[in-house]
């Protein structure tokens, strides 16, 4: 039965009045008791559905930014309703938002995102992370890698679109990535499968002498809102399977954390005998921990001590080693996860075959490498601290801990993959006992509000789980991942809320305060080009739309407003190459058009303001309706008209 202070609680925030002394109707389908009898509720849930539910027009708090895996997109969700509000279109196209079918998104999408120049249309999207102010989120950008091409996105959030992708010219699949210093001076992308740099060709026996990992630097630059790709570089690193990273912050900034789970440098078997990967890999009890001085690193590339592969400047190995700017320690078994602390003291480092978590000391390892305090060398000539001298402590966590964010209260919470659970520790004292929660099932990563950030918020986790099983009606043999909600903020964790992710499948995620995002509704003035934030030159108010022909090229100036395109005729002669230069004349809030050419794959999202161009060949005759795709008014359907191509010898 229902607390009676909970059933008064829950009537008056229904209706906003004072409670009803003792019956509790709540209208509609009758009172709240017979409805929790009915459906089978208990106490717990009722009020798990008070702290999540959003009536009608009441906003979230928090918005996660989730990956969307091999979806090659991003999930924002509103926290706690845990409602997907959009989703951002990165590595594959996507029609609604007009994303990669003909207008200007196509240059981000194809020729931007090739790699060696072949054209890539799906990205494997793991790690979003968010741009930082003096190590705090400010809402400005968003970075994704592509884990499968090696390659990097960066989102505006003032319109939640991609802008640039950049292809990594050296190696061939990254994953620690796309992780950003504490005031987004640079997004790191480190590798993860071996192969010889810049996509040269070696067999598979040269794996120790000629395939390598990397660690890129991609310069942002702040102002532009784009990586600066000629200001950017590499540390050329040892084949040893680099997995996630992390940099420091506050007393570790300057340092870059990421670790590594093949040291075996196991590179299959190919039948002759040797192990799988996966045996091949495990065989060590040390993988090494990456501690990268990037500081140092910067200032060798400003002395010229790089050698340049495919127009990339990369500290050699050698150069690395001698210079410390690569120092390794030692990390237990099949490690996964790299997590700074909020204070920058300490590097948390999972084990997927382990039981601990290891919590790595940064001053210490600077401290041990300033001293030169090292207790050997790697084959490549990579300095090794000493284990014990450099972490902290290990904690018993569970079987399989991979990722740890972290709250306002000193707290650490640790996925556990193969027990399927949170387990919150105390980072600052290693001898508080833990606590532990099942979540359903087999949680990857783990968010928490503003947990990567010098000052997290504490009370919301999301537990990442990739088995849904038994939590949702069955879709068949493909199931959505589960996200699960948790409140942290009460003397136990409890979960608040299932939500399936049925389109890709989220690694990571950040979450940001909502009222930290600056998005815009409009652009303004009519005419902007996302892709500068400049009004185009080829922008037209209304009055100023035309048809250009010039031999065989034809111009047309249109513009776009509830409810017609003006010109609403085109007619060209097969064979021309045309270019549609639209121009949205609207202002107003959510007026957003759309504009597909029938037959010709053509179709571009006009939100109030943008401009948008579409250049294609005429090369099939006949006669094309084109039409807005949104339904804008009452004479939605109206807003259409024709593309005439004129059949050749006609
Ligand atoms: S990885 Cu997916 S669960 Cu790519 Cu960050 Cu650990
Ligand atoms: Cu414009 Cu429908």
């Amino acid at each position: 039965m229902l607390a009676p202070s909970l059933l008064l609680l829950l009537a008056s925030c229904q209706n906003g009045e004072a409670p009803p002394p003792a019956a509790t109707s709540s209208g509609g389908g009758g009172d709240l008791a017979a409805v929790m009898a009915e459906r089978g509720l208990t106490e717990d849930d009722v009020l798990a559905a008070a702290k999540t539910y959003a009536p009608s027009g009441k906003l979230d708090d928090y918005v996660i930014f989730a990956s969307g895996g091999h979806g090659g997109n991003i999930i924002v969700i509103g926290v706690p309703s845990m409602r997907i509000l959009k989703y951002i279109s990165v590595f594959g196209p996507e029609p609604w938002q007009g994303y990669g079918y003909g207008g200007l998104s196509d240059d981000v999408l194809y020729t931007q995102g090739a790699q060696g120049g072949k054209e890539i249309s799906w990205g494997d999207v793991h790690h979003p992370n968010l741009s930082e102010t003096a190590g705090d989120y400010d809402g400005n950008f968003l970075f994704v890698n592509d884990k499968a091409n090696a390659r990097v996105a960066v989102v505006d959030l003032k319109d939640m679109m991609t802008k640039q992708i950049v292809a990594n010219p050296l190696v061939m699949s990254d994953h620690g990535g796309a992780f950003v210093t504490p005031n987004t001076d640079y997004v790191v992308e480190t590798s993860q499968y071996a192969a010889p740099l810049g996509n040269e060709y070696a067999t598979i026996d040269k794996y120790q002498t000629d395939y390598r990992g990397a660690a890129v630097f991609w310069k942002f630059d702040k102002t532009k809102g784009r990586i600066d790709e000629a200001a950017s570089w590499a540390v050329e690193l040892p084949p040893y399977a680099q997995d996630l990273a992390d940099a420091g912050k506050l007393g570790s900034d300057g340092f870059v954390y990421i670790n590594s789970w093949d040291t075996e440098m196991s590179a299959g078997s190919e039948g002759k005998g040797k192990p799988f990967m996966e045996s091949g890999a495990s065989q060590n009890d040390m993988d090494y921990l990456h501690i990268i001085d990037w500081k140092k690193g910067e200032a060798l590339v400003a002395a010229g001590k790089t050698k340049v592969i495919k127009g990339m400047r990369v500290i050699p190995l050698d150069v690395a080693a001698a210079e410390h700017v690569l120092t390794f320690v030692g990390e237990p078994k099949s490690p996964h996860g790299c997590d700074v602390t909020p204070d920058g003291s300490a590097v948390v480092v999972g084990g997927k075959l382990d039981t601990h978590t290891t919590l790595y000391d940064t001053a210490k390892m600077k401290d041990l490498i300033a001293k030169g305090q090292f207790t050997g060398k790697d084959p490549y000539g990579v300095d090794i601290l000493d284990f014990q001298s450099a972490i902290r402590g290990q904690k018993e966590i569970g079987l399989g801990p991979l990722h740890t964010v972290y709250d306002d209260k000193g707290y650490a919470y640790t996925s556990v993959f193969l027990d399927s659970t949170v387990v919150k520790w105390n980072y600052k004292n290693l001898d508080e006992p833990t606590e532990s929660l099942g979540v359903q099932y087999n949680i990857g990563h783990i968010t928490a509000a503003e947990g990567d950030t010098v000052s997290p918020d504490g009370h919301y986790v999301v537990a990442m789980n990739k088995m849904s099983q038994d939590r949702f009606t069955n879709m068949g043999p493909l199931l959505p991942q589960n996200f699960q909600l948790i409140d942290t903020s009460g003397p136990t964790m409890k979960v608040i809320a299932d939500m399936p992710i049925g389109l890709g499948e989220p690694h990571y995620a950040q979450m940001i305060k909502a009222d930290k995002l600056h998005t815009i509704t409009a652009y303004t003035p009519p005419g902007i080009n996302p892709y500068t934030d400049q009004k185009s030159e080829f922008a037209v108010a209304s009055g100023e739309e035309r048809i250009v022909r010039n031999g065989k090229k034809v111009d047309v100036y249109m513009s776009v407003i509830r409810s017609h395109f003006t010109p609403d005729n085109i007619e060209v002669n097969q064979g021309d190459e045309v270019t549609i230069h639209l121009t949205s004349l609207e202002q107003a809030l959510d007026q957003t058009h759309g504009f597909a050419v029938d037959m010709y794959n053509i179709n571009v999202s006009m939100e109030p303001g943008k401009y948008e161009e579409i250049t294609f060949k005429a090369d099939r005759a006949g006669v094309f309706p084109f039409y807005c795709t949104e339904f804008c008014s009452a004479l939605h359907l109206e807003m259409m008209g024709y593309l005439l191509v004129k059949p050749e010898g006609a």
